[in-house]
């Protein structure tokens, strides 16, 4: 199997740090299925004092990643290789799917680009970015956050990640947009409240047939609530 290579680009990479070094990310590094590495912008910054932001042209509020750092970091990571895709996160992109997640699954080298304060300069978007991802209709303060949702959505297909309890075939969306039926383990009675015979009683087909009406019931509701028809 050939490894896959993330690289991101950050001016506040620490909030990358302790997501990617946890749980199925950090496993899958361990396993050999994928590289990731950190690149603080600062580092790339060459002025005398080390400046990434600056006030945008033409006025208004906030700061602005200036445009030098991006190119120097993105011009030596793709003298080195590569990339596939050269991702910028930001709320005006294409709001991520499973369909989008396992595209970028199938890339040797992704290059993550987050901004942060106002965003970057868009001079950096024109030379070198491929896609624009959103992670949905909402405003947080950074790229970072949808940066890491977006490494655990691809992470989790590369194959041999998941253990065959973790299996991502059965997942709500993997089989077009269904979600699954809801799930209970033990006790099978808690304060009351009873886990479902049938789930209990080892009939297969009965069981089978219920979860399969379940999931429908719960993509009814779930279309509904997100106005999808
Ligand atoms: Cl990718 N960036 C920011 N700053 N906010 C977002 C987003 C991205 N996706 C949704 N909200």
């Amino acid at each position: 199997m050939t490894m896959m290579r993330i690289d991101i680009v950050s001016a506040v990479p620490d909030l990358l740090e302790s997501p990617l070094n946890t749980s199925i990310v950090k496993r899958a590094q361990t396993k050999g299925k994928v590289e990731i590495y950190v690149h603080n912008l600062r580092d790339y910054a060459y002025d005398k004092h080390r400046q990434i932001d600056d006030k945008p042209f033409g006025g208004g509020p906030g700061m602005l990643l200036k445009p030098e750092p991006f190119f120097h970091v993105i011009e030596k990571l793709q003298s080195e290789r590569e990339y596939d895709h050269v991702i910028f996160m930001t709320p005006r992109g294409k709001i991520l799917n499973q369909a989008e997640c396992n595209r970028f699954s199938l890339a040797k080298n992704i290059l993550i680009l987050a901004g942060h304060y106002k965003g970057i300069d868009e001079r950096v978007i024109e030379k070198f970015v491929t896609d624009e991802v959103s992670i949905g209709n909402y405003v947080l303060s950074g790229g970072e956050l949808p940066a890491l949702v977006l490494v655990d959505a691809i992470v989790r297909l590369i194959p041999g990640v998941l253990n065959d309890s973790e299996s991502a075939l059965q997942d709500s969306f993997m089989d077009g947009e269904k979600i699954e039926a809801p799930y209970y383990t033990r006790p099978a009675e808690y304060r009351g409240m009873k886990a479902p015979e049938v789930l209990l009683s080892g009939h297969d087909k009965k069981i089978r047939e219920w979860k399969e009406q379940q999931s429908e019931i719960l993509t009814k509701k779930w279309k509904k609530i997100n106005r999808l028809e």
